[in-house]
């Protein structure tokens, strides 16, 4: 038993040095050099400076925040989140978007949050292939989804991305996430226009759209309306524009918006654009837009700092969780008393 716990031990250790081997990279950046290479907008450095942040090794944190605080977020910035169900087309939506974008002049960073991608082994390795144009543009960086353990680390990871491709002067932060749970709260929390994708005549149900979702939604998007699917779409717009009458006010003071658009055809995207654009206007002068990314921020900090508590405790307790995990399940415990039991234990605990 001692000799398989040794082995296990061994196994880890090495892992871990793996990992910590491939976080630093080929190159020994140490975070101003990363810093420095970031800021002046080369791709490997960001790309790599986000793999820093995605890291939940505790002796990585110390470079991740020295890093960090050489690369402020920029204010001057606009984030756009879209949520909706695998198959609403966000990937496609976002290409022509972000196309049409970097026509105009924007320097556009895609980011995926996809917690289910642990599960299906990357559900959302097939965007960066749809994505093709996009990827390509040199005025462009498209990032898929970080691979992580816990939508505590993918959602922390990407709001620190955003951080980190604004520094390297990306001024369109485009985040894609699959709705299917947690992910929309966390990415609502990251961006300041949150829109809803939907797929006109497919029911509520087949749409997994819950109320909650619909409320954080600033903008309401079916999509794919073209040709003999308009009547659809019209009918489920105008559905979810009634619907939203009887829901509360956003704290925006604005009513979500629905809109029909193609990515298809391009039809309706002249008007998202503007709408977007328009909200911004809005929002700046109503001074939402300045208090919602104050809260974001605040919301950052509180979720970071449960993150480290929880992090900075399993990495020297991680033996005694497992025990009262036992305990829990075989009824010995109660999961109160567990929970307390560990956070209790001194961080120096050994069996
Ligand atoms: N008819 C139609 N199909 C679309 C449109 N946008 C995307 N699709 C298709 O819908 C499918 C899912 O698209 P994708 O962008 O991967 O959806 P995601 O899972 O939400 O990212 C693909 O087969 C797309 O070609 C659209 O505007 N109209
Ligand atoms: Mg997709």
């Amino acid at each position: 038993m001692a000799s398989t716990n040794q082995g296990k031990q061994d196994a880890k250790k090495r892992a871990r040095d793996a990992a910590r081997m491939s976080i630093r990279g080929a190159q020994s950046w140490t975070p101003q050099t990363l810093a420095e290479a970031v800021r002046e907008g080369k791709r490997e450095a960001l790309a790599q400076a986000i793999t820093w942040v995605e890291s939940s090794l505790p002796d990585q944190q110390p470079h991740i925040e020295a890093l960090l605080a050489e690369l402020p977020a920029s204010d001057q910035s606009l984030r756009i989140g879209f949520t909706g169900i695998p198959g609403a087309g966000k990937s496609t939506l976002i290409e022509r978007f972000g196309l049409r974008a970097v026509s105009e002049g924007w320097k556009v960073a895609v980011l995926a949050v996809d917690p289910s991608s642990q599960r299906t082994g990357g559900s959302l390795l097939g965007d960066k292939t749809r994505m093709t144009e996009l990827s390509k543009h040199p005025e462009a960086f498209v990032r898929p989804s970080a691979a992580s353990s816990t939508l505590g680390g993918v959602s922390r990871a990407t709001s620190e991305a955003i951080q980190l491709c604004e520094a390297a002067g990306f001024n369109l932060i485009l985040v894609e996430t699959v709705g299917v749970g947690q992910s929309e709260v966390a990415v609502r929390s990251m961006v300041d226009v949150f829109a809803l994708m939907l797929i006109g005549g497919a029911g509520d149900d087949v749409q997994g759209i819950k109320r909650g979702v619909v409320e954080m939604a600033d903008l309401l998007l079916v999509h794919k309306a073209e040709a003999d699917r308009m009547p659809a779409c019209r009918d489920t717009a105008n559905a979810y524009r009634q619907a939203l009458h009887v829901l509360p006010t956003p704290p925006s003071g604005q009513t979500a918006d629905v809109l029909m658009l193609s990515s298809l055809t391009g039809e309706g995207h002249e008007d998202l654009w503007t709408r977007i654009l328009n909200l911004r206007e809005e929002w700046t002068a109503s001074g939402w837009w300045k208090t919602q990314r104050d809260q974001q921020r605040l919301d950052a900090m509180h979720r970071h700092a449960r993150q480290l508590l929880i992090e900075a405790h399993m990495h020297h307790k991680a033996e005694a969780w497992e025990d009262l995990e036992r305990q829990v399940v075989e009824g010995r415990s109660s999961p109160y008393s567990a929970a307390r039991a560990w956070v209790k234990l001194p961080t120096d605990w050994k069996r």
